[in-house]
């Protein structure tokens, strides 16, 4: 006969405890929103746990700004996608005719074009830009602070993520709500002073100044805010997911 030993109880009911608290860390995680969205991909764990460590404690964090003798003399735009025909025009009307739309778990979506943007609020800050591939430079950027636009839509308690898409069809990414309501989070129609110059995408372009230059989409037309990515792109919510970006860019 078989007989249950101490040891194999204790045995069983350690594995089973830790089972059970390997499931509910994941879902605490993920309740709790510590759990990136590109969770699965090759980057998985240590991703998750840099957003999990960004979330509990670096939520409220600034990105450094910079004083304005540390403005970069020569700030390099990387290359872009030809424009369309369609946005010639757009450009050749000083681009009166651009849109930015508001979608999604808000109250009042909206469509706003550049004059509705600057009669809103302005900010400006002097922050840089870092791209992935090791260049970086500092310039001063003004617009509207995101969370302005998305208080004025009436963001909905449901809301979680902000996907956000450019003129560039290939170009969308997402940032959680927190990033999105960052004060440094901004909705941005100037540089250096003037109008945003197309190179650097113009005439709208999010800057998330706390992550890497990336996930500062160009071209901006479109905000979605939502409760979930999973129909966005296969779920991890960014068009370059499956060129090695990670989901969390933070810096
Ligand atoms: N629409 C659009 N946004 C974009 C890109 C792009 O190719 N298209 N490149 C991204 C990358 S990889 C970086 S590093 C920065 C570069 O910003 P810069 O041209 O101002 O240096 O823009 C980001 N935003
Ligand atoms: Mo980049």
């Amino acid at each position: 006969m078989k007989t249950l030993t101490r040891r194999s109880l204790l045995l069983g009911g350690v594995a089973a405890a830790a089972g059970v608290a390997g499931v509910s860390a994941f879902a605490l995680g993920k309740k709790f929103g510590l759990i990136p969205p590109d969770w699965r991909s090759i980057y998985g764990p240590g991703e998750t746990l840099s957003y999990a460590a960004h979330r509990l404690f670096g939520r409220h964090a600034r990105a450094r700004e910079f004083p304005r003798e540390m403005i970069s003399a020569k700030p390099f735009a990387n290359s872009i996608a030809r424009p369309t025909d369609e946005f010639t025009r757009l450009q050749a009307g000083n681009f009166v005719d651009w849109r930015l739309a508001v979608e999604g778990h808000v109250d009042q979506p909206m469509s706003l074009s550049l004059a509705n943007l600057r009669a809103m609020e302005r900010r400006s800050q002097i922050t840089e830009v870092s791209c992935e591939e090791g260049w970086s430079y500092i310039a001063e950027w003004a617009g509207t602070p995101l969370a302005t636009v998305l208080n004025a839509a009436g963001v909905r308690p449901t809301a979680r993520w902000l996907v956000y898409y450019s003129w560039e069809p290939d170009w969308w990414e997402s940032i959680d709500i927190d990033e999105a309501m960052h004060p440094q989070t901004l909705v941005t129609w100037e540089m250096n002073g003037a109008d945003l110059p197309v190179p650097f995408g113009g005439p709208l372009r999010l800057r998330v100044p706390r992550q890497l230059g990336y996930k500062s989409v160009k071209f901006i037309t479109r905000l979605v805010v939502t409760d979930s990515l999973d129909g966005f792109g296969d779920g991890t919510g960014q068009s370059a997911a499956n060129q090695g970006y990670a989901w969390y860019a933070g810096i």
